[in-house]
């Protein structure tokens, strides 16, 4: 087998040192991600099993808590403002109403439940309400996550305080592709929002999406930026574009499978203890693909008809491929 990559790092036991040494160089990740696909399956399974049970998967639930109508032109999203996508924009749903959907997830056996926001940043007078639906969630004995966009110091120190745990928000793509897809905001922005996400002891939750045109060196720097951060997001979202009509990116094709398949190994290897998040994209994949995916590491999926605003494979559809592949549902 190909060893090119320097030793896997345990990065949930301590905040790496102070030191200017990257975990990771761009050779070795690309020799890691370029090597013979059967070592890199090997690979990824060797570091899956040292940190995780093969068979089970986070069963997730999305659910779009203040839709479309957004300030940024991320050219791949139905939300934004900047595109004609025919989404009827809609403000932020009621406590009651969240109550609602988090309990039917539940039922359908989600144990994670993300609430995400088509906003650039939430408005102050917005945190005791997203405080509360935290709240309520979490009483319901879900794990909670949230995606609302930029946050200051003290939003993110108050959603912390209502105990959310994990705060999603993507790099997206590479640091070199990054205005390719958006311009309304900056990397350096998202990683301000991501310091303040951790410095308020919320679990960081980040990634990207494969397919909006990028090279594989841009899926590569965007593994590199993650894997190399002080620590490194416990939570990695790895998404194919969902083409929306109507926005910058609608006509993009898909990228071939077993690229896809590479980025989820290689973000498995170069971040051993985190969840790797098969997220937007399932509903076009086959069961061949997806279960390439679950062999390359990845150990969480949303389930439920809907992600925010796109759809996802019917529970039937999911149920018969958990069945034939033997995963059962994380429990907790
Ligand atoms: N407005 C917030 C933000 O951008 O941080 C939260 C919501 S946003 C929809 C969350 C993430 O979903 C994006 O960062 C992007 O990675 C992913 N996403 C959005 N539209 C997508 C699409 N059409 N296909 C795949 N992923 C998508
Ligand atoms: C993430 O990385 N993927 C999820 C979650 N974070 C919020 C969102 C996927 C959205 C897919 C397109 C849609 O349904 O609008
Ligand atoms: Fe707005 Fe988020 Fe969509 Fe970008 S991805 S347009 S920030 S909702």
């Amino acid at each position: 087998m190909t060893t090119t990559a320097t030793s896997a790092p345990q990065h949930k036991a301590s905040p790496a040192p102070q030191s200017t040494t990257p975990r990771w160089t761009f050779d070795a990740a690309r020799a890691l991600f370029e090597q013979p696909f059967s070592d890199l399956i090997f690979q990824a399974q060797t570091a899956h099993r040292q940190h995780f049970d093969p068979n089970e998967v986070q069963m997730s639930t999305l659910l779009s808590i203040k839709t479309g109508g957004c300030a940024e032109n991320c050219g791949y999203c139905s939300q934004s403002s900047h595109f004609e996508t025919g989404l009827k924009a809609s403000r932020l749903m009621a406590l009651d109403e969240v109550r609602t959907a988090a309990a039917r997830a539940k039922a359908g056996g989600a144990t994670r439940f993300c609430m995400g926001a088509a906003w650039r940043e939430p408005k102050d007078r917005d945190i005791d309400t997203l405080c509360e639906m935290v709240h309520e969630v979490k009483a319901m004995g879900m794990e909670t996550c949230m995606t609302l966009g930029m946050l200051t110091k003290s939003q993110a120190e108050r959603l912390a305080g209502a105990g959310l745990d994990y705060y999603n928000h993507n790099i997206d793509t590479g640091p070199e592709y990054y205005e390719k897809v958006v311009t309304t905001r900056t990397l350096a922005d998202r990683l301000d929002t991501l310091e303040h996400v951790r410095e308020a002891g919320m679990n960081v939750c980040c990634g990207g999406i494969i397919g909006m045109g990028e090279a594989r060196e841009d899926r590569i720097g965007m593994l590199l930026l993650l894997a190399n951060m002080q620590i490194p997001p416990e939570s990695v979202p790895i998404n194919a574009l969902v083409p929306i009509r109507g926005t910058p990116l609608g006509n993009s094709h898909a990228v071939e499978g077993i690229e896809f398949v590479r980025t989820i190994a290689a973000a498995r290897i170069m971040m051993p203890a985190s969840m790797v998040r098969l997220s937007a994209g399932r509903e076009t994949m086959s069961e061949e693909l997806q279960a390439l995916c679950f062999l390359a590491g990845a150990n969480s999926i949303f389930i439920g008809d809907r992600l925010l605003t796109t759809a996802n494979p019917a529970k039937e559809r999911d149920d018969r491929l958990w069945a034939k592949l033997g995963i059962r549902a994380m429990t907790a």
